[in-house]
Formats: C-alpha cells, sequence, structure tokens
C-alpha cells in the first residue's frame, strides 16, 4: 500500500521541510512506497481533511499522521520485519534527544537562510511566511539573514556535538542509521535544497556521514522536487 506524504514546497517545487525529509528518509528505511504532493505553506491548513498545523501529514494504513516522530513509530509498530528506526524503547527515548538537538540546529541553521527562502516562495506564501518568521525571530527578516558569516559561525558551532559523535561511529544510530540520523539528515537537505549556504562544505565528519546517507538513500534525497 502506497503512502501518501503532504510536503512543504518552494513557488518551483522544491521540497524543503527538514521535518518532511525525515519523515520520507524513515519511510525509505521501512520499504513503504509513497508518493508526495507539494504543499505551500498556506495550504497546510486545508489539506488532509483540515486541521493540521504542520507537515510531514502522512496518510499510511488508514489513517493520518500529522508529525514525524509519531510516523516513525507508527512504522515501527507496523513493519516489524523492516530495519529498525530506534532499535528499542531506549532507542525511542534517546532519538528524543536527537530530535531536542535538531530543533536547536534548525534555530541557528535558519538565520542565514530565512531570507532566501522567503525568495523562493510565492507571493502569497511571502506575506505569511515573513509575518510568522519576523514573530518567531523578533526581527525583519533582512536583519535575521544579515551577517551571514555570524550566523553561519553560529550554526557550525552548534554541529559540534555532532561532529564528535561521527568520529567514533559511521552513523548516529551507530553502525546501522536510525531516526535518529534522518531527523538531523532532514536538516542538512533542508540547506542544500534551499541552496543559501553549504553547511556540508569542509566538514570532514559531517559530509562523509551525508555521503553515506546518499549511498542508501540516494532515491529519496535526489527526488527534491518530489
Ligand atoms: N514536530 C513536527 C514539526 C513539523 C514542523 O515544524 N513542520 C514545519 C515545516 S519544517 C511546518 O509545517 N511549519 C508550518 C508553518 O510554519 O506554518 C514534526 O516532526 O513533524
Amino acid at each position: 500500500m502506497t503512502a501518501h506524504l503532504y510536503d512543504l514546497t518552494l513557488a518551483d517545487g522544491r521540497r524543503l521541510s527538514p521535518y518532511c525529509w525525515a519523515a520520507k528518509l524513515a519511510l525509505a528505511h521501512k520499504g513503504v512506497a509513497f508518493e508526495t504532493t507539494a504543499t505551500r505553506f498556506v495550504d497546510i491548513g486545508k489539506v488532509a481533511g483540515g486541521g493540521f498545523k504542520t507537515v510531514p501529514i502522512v496518510e499510511i494504513d488508514g489513517t493520518t499522521i500529522g508529525d514525524s516522530f509519531e510516523l516513525a513509530l507508527h512504522l515501527e509498530r507496523t513493519r516489524v520485519d523492516s530495519p529498525t528506526l530506534f532499535a528499542g524503547e531506549g532507542g525511542v527515548a534517546l532519538t528524543r534527544a536527537a530530535a531536542a538537538q535538531g530543533a536547536y540546529l534548525l534555530g541557528k541553521m535558519s538565520r542565514p537562510m530565512a531570507l532566501a527562502i522567503h525568495d523562493g516562495l510565492d507571493a502569497e506564501t511571502q506575506v505569511y511566511f515573513r509575518s510568522s518568521r519576523e514573530r518567531m525571530f523578533k526581527a525583519p527578516l533582512e536583519e535575521v539573514s544579515a551577517q551571514p558569516e555570524v550566523t553561519i559561525a553560529a550554526a557550525r558551532e552548534a554541529m559540534t556535538p555532532l561532529r564528535i559523535l561521527l568520529r567514533s561511529q559511521p552513523f548516529i544510530g551507530g553502525d546501522e542509521p536510525l531516526f535518529a540520523d534522518f531527523l538531523i539528515a532532514g536538516l542538512f537537505q533542508w540547506a542544500r535544497v534551499v541552496g543559501a549556504v553549504d553547511y556540508l562544505a569542509g566538514e570532514d565528519r559531517i559530509g562523509p556521514w551525508f555521503g553515506r546517507l546518499e549511498e542508501r538513500y540516494g532515491a529519496t534525497l535526489g527526488a527534491t522536487a518530489g
């Protein structure tokens, strides 16, 4: 059965959401076929019967799931014979720690990208994005994305724990990738799709880690326009 994912899009069809990328990698890891519908920020509330505030929204197994972590838990529960996403109960708890680290990193990585994301949206979505993000950042987008050398350095500094971890193991999950890898990889894929900052440049641990994920999930990561 093919799952269906509402996938956040830029005006030209490129799919940007880090959490949608994490969800798509989790589906691929479990061997679940999926199709996507390009969804603008301003349309999220109208799709899948309405009532959702964020993407990914995934229709699967006769139900609708509006959260990437919940989707991963569902896949783990229902696809027991496929590769694991969590490696057990302790792994679920530790993945929450990775998600928190990812949320922190997302905040740092987003600053130098904010204006480029805005510029990639259609006019109607730009109005929504500007007002919601300026409320979030408490500053105009032009100010948020000013001084990229300073904000990029701050984002790179926030990657330090990941760099240290990847000195001693090939994946965040250990010898094999787990959902924690997909949550963090989603951030680097988001940055790659937007294209404003090359966060993988010069990263001699993070770059090869992302490369190992590309070797396994190249078809998924390559579908940048769905
Ligand atoms: N915890 C949620 C977070 C999802 C999320 O924040 N999605 C963002 C896109 S990356 C979104 O839909 N934002 C809608 C908006 O800002 O209006 C998950 O993991 O699915």
